[in-house]
């Protein structure tokens, strides 16, 4: 395997970070997950775009053009002679000497990994998948923007671990007021009456490509479309539930901790939701 690395295309062997750089040391830094369907980077502008919000964020000046990142990251898939897969895009703060200050780091890095996805289990999507509710809670927004896709996960592992440990492949995290975050690598929505619902970035959701995807979605089928404050309440009295991300695409939830949601199956809207999707993801992007 090919990645990039600060420009070069180098063996998977040769490809490595010194032990000083700081996203390692202190997971200083940002990353994208983009997916490749058959030669179609999705939505790769949108990806760039939210990578330069989060580098921005963290007040890290990226010296490449997003044109430059985009011939890189299209350059990495071709390299791997792939068609279909998942592309790992990484900016970290750089080498510099212990001490969490950013300014020790005069040049970050970059590298992408092109490579074969994990997809869940087919039968999620046709069943549905049963997730679970986790102790650990979302970090408050005010504290550190979910919005920023930081090299520091730790959070998501913890629920991840919760979610493992409950037998579940996947877990709503709350925030730290209670409501509906989102889920460990996912966003979420549900359906009531005929409504589209998910909870806003503020109360912890990463704005996800993916997310950004449903809301075009809903206006192209005709379903209304709204960010709302969700409680577990509003998740058990939900007519759909299903969680959206690069990796999942979109994928039904029928139980939440045990309890049904809904019919039990997936639902009218989410069949909707995924048949547009999987369209879109063809034509929506670059292509490598
Ligand atoms: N919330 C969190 C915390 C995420 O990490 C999403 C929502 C969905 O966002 P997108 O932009 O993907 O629709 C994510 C994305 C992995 C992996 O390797 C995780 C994500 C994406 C791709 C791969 O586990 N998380």
């Amino acid at each position: 395997m090919k990645i990039y690395l600060d420009g070069k295309f180098v063996d998977s062997a040769e490809a490595k970070v010194s032990v000083f750089d700081h996203g390692l040391l202190y997971g200083d830094g940002i990353f994208e997950g983009i997916r490749l369907y058959k030669g179609n980077v999705f939505r790769l502008d949108a990806h760039l775009e939210r990578l330069e919000y989060s580098a921005k964020a963290i007040l890290l000046k990226m010296p490449w053009s997003r044109q430059e990142i985009a011939n890189a990251t299209c350059e990495a898939c071709r390299q791997n002679g792939l068609q279909d897969g998942y592309i790992r895009l990484v900016v970290t703060r750089g080498v510099g000497d212990l001490g969490l200050s950013p300014w020790l780091c005069p040049t970050p890095s970059i590298f992408i990994i092109a490579d074969k996805i994990n997809l869940y289990p087919a039968e999620y999507y046709t069943k549905g998948m049963e997730i679970v509710t986790v102790p650990t809670r979302r970090v408050n927004s005010a504290a550190f923007s979910p919005a920023i896709k930081s090299l520091n996960y730790l959070n998501n592992i913890l629920a991840k671990i919760e979610a493992r440990q409950f037998g579940a492949p996947e877990a709503i995290m709350l925030n730290d007021q209670g409501y509906v975050g989102e889920c460990t690598g996912d966003n979420i929505f549900m359906v009531h009456k005929g409504k589209i619902l998910t909870p806003c970035a503020q109360q912890g959701a990463l704005k996800g490509i993916t997310r950004d995807t449903i809301f075009d979605i809903a206006q192209e089928i005709g379903v209304p479309i709204e960010e709302h404050d969700l409680t577990r309440y509003d998740l058990w009295n939900a007519d759909e539930c299903f969680l959206t991300g690069t990796a999942a695409e979109a994928v039904p939830v029928v139980k939440l901790d045990g309890r049904q949601i809904g019919a039990g199956t997936p639902g009218p809207i989410f069949a909707r939701v995924l048949e547009a999707f999987r369209r879109r993801v063809l034509t929506e992007g670059t292509r490598i």
